[in-house]
């Protein structure tokens, strides 16, 4: 096999149809208008941005009026809205999303050509929306455009933050974390609406007031109020037919500044408060899975859900006059812990404002809200000092004291009842100074709680909410994720759309289970090769991008090998960068066996406060620096960390991905998305039995994924056993020579304890099971080189893979919401 240079190679034809000259001309002349009239400039000075701000607000005008149309029908149906509350909304780019939604990619390439500009030159000037860490929010965007595609009247509440995730760069080998500026130019998609502001309060005390009837009614005397003014952006659905909103707070001071302090010369002073109003959606929380326990944090969590129920009860009594039939017209999930708060807010509304009996209160707000649990990592899990909250919102406080004691006299009458039972399930954590626990006041409050995987779910009902589940049975569920094949296939990859269009039919393109059809053909050799074709078109476009990036060569003949996602101790970066050293060193020890050629990518950002997943950036870099160097390996064995993982790097790995790492400790992922979008764009799954990998190798079947692996009972027995690293290390002799070379210095010349936190981790307590996992783990690689070796059955498994993961679709995943938890009808997207 040949080293070929990387080759820029055309782009595949999304698979619409063909748009006809009256289509191109009205596309020609709508961006021609908005170049001129909304961006001021002509075609000769207008750079490729100009022309990406005129394109966005020519699109932009064909969604307004299926906007409008949406919601005056959902108005005039009385339709059931839902209300999806996100702290992230991991959205991306959105050009190409909205323009292959609305059927016009093909017409707009077109036209933009005439104009003499490369629409893909386009694609990249937009700035990625980060407004997300990794898998939650990347659900709620996927979620978005589902619920649109099913014709859901929805909106998306979240916070529009100055900043999204930081910009990941690379120096040296290390993380370093960067402000990311995505409104930096304008945001074209969005409309600002000035005129609905609602006001946020904060602080002060809570007065009763007797009342004749001898109810006392409390008054919350609030200390700070700031505003928040809403950004929408309009979410078209498939083929165009129901357009929702994503509706995004930034918070504002109610004064722009103290004009006494100003005039009296103190500049800075006049603009204090301001800026600390403004600081709420100033920028997102970089923690992945590890409660950020700040006050910012839990200020912008009151704040978002603050004004969304404000929102969402002036839009429900406006049309409906009752508040009592709000279950019936709404409903409102909880993405996670970050809006759980709303079950406390939504009582004050109800009981304070609304004057609606208590028990009636809790009725409406039970009916109304649903709660995802995303995760079973206990540092994520939401809790809240009592004096804080008793600090910031200690009217909400009060209700989360008597929603407590009212839940827990339920509690006592439970057969299984003691002090035990009654500390587990309390609102309140008496073991660590007197905390609220967010995802039981979640709980309490919701008619329906689900996981996000089939195994996560059960573990949900038996692990963290075991005890609660006694108390208010029947309420777990589980809906396992989904991604939208609109973004992950037909714009990701439209090369393989197109085939699969061929092969299967155009209505591909709206039921994602037609992908059955390919079925029958997956042994066929012509469609091996029309398959190989576009894998090596993405692959070279990677190689390219990767030569671009960090001028390393890569061969794209190569099995690529890929982990992308947040790096983290339970994903098991780590056991991957042991493999690779292990496999490394098999090669220098036999340089001239018959090596499958690998390049192993990887990319993930890390907290900024995560020393050890920083470590493990540096190691994976540092092994790169060696093994791409290396004239023993040549082009055998290449190391790759691409900077700055965002949903747009992650549009060209996917399509250009030969084996997925999904290799988590089992019973550690809830679900896992990337998962399913490799899987579906035909790549193999190595990985544990762990989150929706579960579901994925029921579907694929074991010959076309390579498990291996502690099972989750496993793990569990192995570390109420106490972990035996030693002996397992002492036991292979290939992860000694690996630990033993990190620990020489190979990879750290001249100093080597650089990764000590990291082996010394692995050799004692290992809490993540590496040690354990790494023969077996070691194996299933090789039969991934086995499988490598055999084209026609490697193309078979790739195949089976992308016709059967059909069901991981988010209009999947959405319609058994719609149905099991919000008790809403869904038109099908075609
Ligand atoms: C993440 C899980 C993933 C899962 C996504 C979406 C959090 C708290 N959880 O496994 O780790 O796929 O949520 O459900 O970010």
């Amino acid at each position: 096999i040949s080293t070929e240079d990387a080759e820029a190679v055309e782009p595949a034809r999304s698979p619409a149809a063909t748009p006809t000259e009256a289509q191109i001309a009205a596309a020609r002349d709508a961006i021609n208008a908005k170049l001129t009239y909304a961006v001021g400039k002509n075609a000769v000075t207008a750079s490729d941005r100009d022309w990406f701000v005129a394109t966005a607000l020519a699109v932009r005008d064909r969604m307004v009026d299926p906007w409008i149309a949406s919601s005056k029908a959902t108005y005039a149906e009385g339709r059931k809205r839902v209300y999806y509350l996100s702290l992230e909304f991991l959205i991306g780019r959105l050009l190409f999303d909205a323009m292959n939604n609305l059927g016009l990619t093909e017409a707009f390439r077109a036209a933009l050509g005439d104009l003499g500009v490369d629409m893909e030159r386009l694609r990249t000037v937009e700035p990625d929306a980060a407004l997300g860490n990794g898998g939650l929010g990347r659900l709620a965007a996927c979620f978005m455009d589902s619920m649109a595609s099913l014709s859901i009247p929805a909106y998306g509440y979240g916070i529009r933050y100055d900043h999204g995730l930081f910009r990941q760069v690379v120096k040296g080998g290390w993380q370093q974390e960067y402000p990311e500026t995505w409104l930096s130019f304008g945001n074209p998609w969005q409309f600002e609406r000035p005129e609905v502001v609602y006001d946020i309060q904060f602080g002060g005390s809570v007065e009763a007031i007797m009342t004749p009837s001898g109810v006392a009614r409390y008054v919350w005397h609030a200390a700070e109020t700031i505003e928040a003014v809403p950004y929408d952006t309009p979410i078209p659905g498939w083929r165009g037919r129901h357009v929702n909103t994503l509706r995004l707070w930034s918070a504002r001071a109610v004064d722009p500044l103290r004009l006494d302090a100003f005039n009296s010369g103190d500049h800075i002073g006049a603009l204090v408060e301001q800026v600390r109003a403004e600081t709420i959606s100033k920028i997102l929380y970089p923690s992945d899975e590890s409660a950020a326990g700040q006050e910012l944090r839990l200020r912008q969590e009151y704040f978002f859900v603050s004004a969304s129920l404000q929102d969402l009860i002036h839009r429900h009594t406006r049309t409906y006059g009752d508040i009592r039939s709000l279950p019936d017209k709404v409903a409102i999930q909880l993405n996670d812990t970050h809006p759980a708060i709303s079950v406390a807010e939504l009582m004050r509304i109800l009981v304070d404002l609304r004057e609606i009996p208590w028990d009636e209160a809790w009725d409406i707000t039970v009916r109304t809200l649903g709660y995802t649990n995303h995760t079973l990592l206990p540092e994520a899990l939401e809790t809240w000092p009592v004096p804080l909250l008793e600090r910031l919102l200690p009217r909400q406080m009060q209700i989360i004291y008597l929603v407590n004691a009212i839940h827990l006299e339920k509690a006592k009458k439970l057969p299984e009842s003691n002090d035990r039972f009654l500390s587990s399930v309390s609102l309140i954590d008496e073991n660590n100074g007197r905390r609220v626990r967010m995802g039981h006041l979640a709980f309490i409050g919701s008619h329906s709680i689900n996981g996000v995987s089939a195994l996560h779910s059960d573990l949900v009902k038996k692990t963290i909410f075991h005890d609660l589940d006694l108390v208010y049975p029947g309420r777990v569920n589980n809906k396992t994720n989904g991604i939208t094949f609109r973004r992950w296939l037909h714009e990701a990859n439209p090369g393989l759309t197109r085939i699969l269009v061929d092969t299967c039919g155009p209505e591909i393109l709206d039921d994602a289970t037609v992908l059955d059809r390919l079925e029958p053909r997956v042994g066929d050799t012509a469609l091996h090769d029309a398959f190989g074709a576009v894998r090596r078109n993405n692959k070279v476009a990677l190689a390219k991008l990767i030569r671009d990036r960090l001028d390393i060569r890569v061969n794209p003949n190569a099995l690529f090998d890929v982990q992308i996602k947040r790096i983290h101790e339970y994903k098991r970066q780590l056991l991957n960068i042991l493999e690779t050293i292990a496999l490394y060193q098999a090669m220098r020890a036999q340089p001239h066996k018959e090596w499958v050629p690998r390049v192993k990518i990887f990319a993930g950002k890390a907290a900024a406060s995560y020393h050890q997943a920083k470590l493990i950036i540096k190691l994976a870099n540092d092994v790169a620096q060696v093994v791409n160097s290396d004239p023993t390996v040549r082009d055998l064995l290449k190391v790759v960390f691409l900077p700055n993982y965002n949903v747009s790097l992650a549009e060209m790995i996917i399509p250009a991905a030969d084996l997925s790492e999904q290799i988590s400790t089992a019973g550690m992922e809830a679900s896992g998305t990337g998962n399913m979008k490799l899987a579906l764009n035909g790549a193999l799954t190595i990985g544990t039995l762990d989150g929706a990998n579960v579901e994925i190798h029921e579907r694929v079947g074991d010959d076309n994924i390579f498990i291996f692996g502690l099972t989750t009972e496993e793990v569990a027995a192995r570390r109420a056993a106490g972990i035996d690293a030693g002996d397992t290390i002492a036991k292979s002799r290939m992860l000694a020579d690996v630990l033993e070379a990190i620990e020489s210095g190979i990879f750290s010349p001249g100093e080597p304890g650089r990764f000590a936190a990291l082996t010394t981790a692995l050799r004692h307590h290992d809490y993540f099971l590496v040690t354990a996992d790494f023969d077996s783990y070691y194996a299933a690689q090789r039969d991934v080189d086995a499988l490598w070796l055999d084209r026609a059955a490697w193309w078979k498994a790739s195949l089976l893979n992308t016709a059967r993961v059909g069901w991981f679709s988010s209009d999947r995943t959405i319609a058994e919401y719609a149905k099991e938890i919000w008790n809403v009808p869904v038109r099908p997207a075609g």
